[in-house]
């Protein structure tokens, strides 16, 4: 192996290590798992205004308290997303076939590239949709944590640059396409590595230099962290979205697992085009409320993954009582758009009970406008889907995305975009 070539290798190797080790945790120790030891809390109420007035009607929640919540997210937790779409933002689909897996679905590889310039940061979004469909087709976007080509054994799905391709088709698990498209639905997914490499104190990679300023290296105070410019991503994947002809750009389903389920979640409350949002075991910083203090903490995260979140947010470590929103009201954001949270049993790192109830407690808001929110009071058994406008689902099991949760994933899609459950 020559000197570069020994580079790539032990950089790839060393970005592996970094992607698997927090993927595959156990419960680290030190951590309170204990119901009875979560600290008396109080939550910051929604609908209350920070000039201490109380949200009534539809329209106050739209025009004044929502871009309120919204920017409090930005200023304290995820950063502030410098800029929208890029002028200079183009596509192009270098490679499409009508008989991908077995015949069951069409399949496209998309370059989308963010600047006029071909060097610069670009995302391959790879999309199957049902070769039966007569018009376009409701679709899934999710970010995919090892590259496109490890989502399915399909050997027309480019390697990234310096891909494995002895990895192809390892997360088929995570990604059961050929159910996705059987249903109906369309699959659009995205290495997250091409839009931000998910590596501490690196800004000068991925999507963060496009909004420098001269001289800038570095996001500023209250800007955009790693979960910024992945669900930013997103929002440029559905402009593409809504172009493509199979697919039916008003019923794009945003879902994420982990840290792309908090991403998920964060996308789905700024770009309202998402028609339904999906988090899987997004824990700390996703759909768990940070003032229970269960599994995961604001400190830890915010020490183990010090870019996911802005620098604001590490005010908050040890001291969440203080943060001005809780994660019930960043569920609140997507209101009255239809929110599934789903968790694991066993993955008490993310917390699911703290899931629940920040599912639960994003219902005022919801009812507001008009849906049912949350039809359960209490936190449903497992394997029990709750499928109001805010639905909650407990899986068996640990932290993974599995069969189950897109059986899941695919009856509330049915549900609330008009699909029959019997299709
Ligand atoms: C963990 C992190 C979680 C979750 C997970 C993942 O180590 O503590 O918040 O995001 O990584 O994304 O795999």
């Amino acid at each position: 192996m020559n000197a570069p070539a020994l580079l790539r290798w032990t950089a790839s190797l060393t970005l592996g290590l970094l992607l698997i080790a927090p993927e595959s945790m156990a419960q680290p120790e030190g951590f309170n798992y204990d119901e009875s030891k979560v600290p008396d809390y109080s939550l910051p109420d929604p609908l209350l205004a920070e000039d201490g007035s109380k949200v009534t009607s539809a329209d106050e929640w739209r025009l004044s308290r929502r871009p309120e919540v919204l920017r409090l997210f930005e200023d304290y937790v995820y950063g502030k997303t410098p800029i929208g779409r890029p002028e200079g933002m183009r596509w192009e689909v270098f490679e499409s076939s009508e008989g991908a897996i077995g015949g069951l679905a069409r399949r496209k590889q998309v370059r989308i590239f963010f600047s006029e310039d071909d060097n610069g940061p670009r995302m391959d979004l790879l999309l199957y949709t049902p070769s039966n469909a007569e018009g376009p087709v409701p679709t899934f976007l999710g970010l995919n944590f090892r590259g496109n080509h490890t989502v399915f054994p399909d050997p027309a799905i480019r390697l990234p640059e310096g891909g494995d391709d002895s990895v192809r088709g390892e997360r088929r698990g995570r990604w059961p396409v050929d159910t996705i498209v059987s249903n109906g639905y369309g699959l659009a997914t995205i290495w997250y590595h091409d839009i931000d490499p998910d590596v501490k104190d690196q800004w000068s990679d991925g999507v963060h230099p496009l909004a420098y300023a001269e001289g800038q290296s570095e996001p500023g105070s209250g800007e955009w962290g790693s979960i910024g410019a992945w669900a930013w991503g997103l929002s440029r994947a559905l402009d593409y979205l809504e172009t493509d002809d199979h697919v039916d750009g008003s019923r794009v389903i945003v879902m994420g697992h982990s840290r792309l389920g908090k991403t998920s979640l964060w996308s789905g409350a700024q770009d309202e085009r998402f028609a339904l949002v999906i988090s899987n075991d997004s824990g700390c910083g996703g759909a768990a409320l940070s003032r229970r203090r269960f599994g995961e903490t604001v400190e830890r995260i915010n020490t183990s993954f010090p870019h996911w979140f802005t620098d604001r947010f590490k005010r908050f470590n040890g001291n969440e009582d203080e943060l001005p929103v809780d994660q019930h009201m960043l569920i609140s954001l997507i209101a009255p758009r239809p929110v599934l949270v789903c968790s694991a049993e066993e993955d008490l790192w993310a917390d699911p009970r703290g899931e629940y109830l920040s599912a639960k407690h994003a219902s005022p808001v919801y009812e507001l406008l008009g849906t049912d929110g949350m039809a359960s009071r209490e936190m449903p058994g497992l394997n029990e889907l709750i499928s109001s406008t805010i639905g909650y689902h407990l899986r068996p099991g640990g932290h993974d995305v599995t069969d189950r949760d897109w059986e899941v994933f695919i009856e509330f899609a049915n549900r609330h975009l008009g699909r029959s459950n019997s299709q």
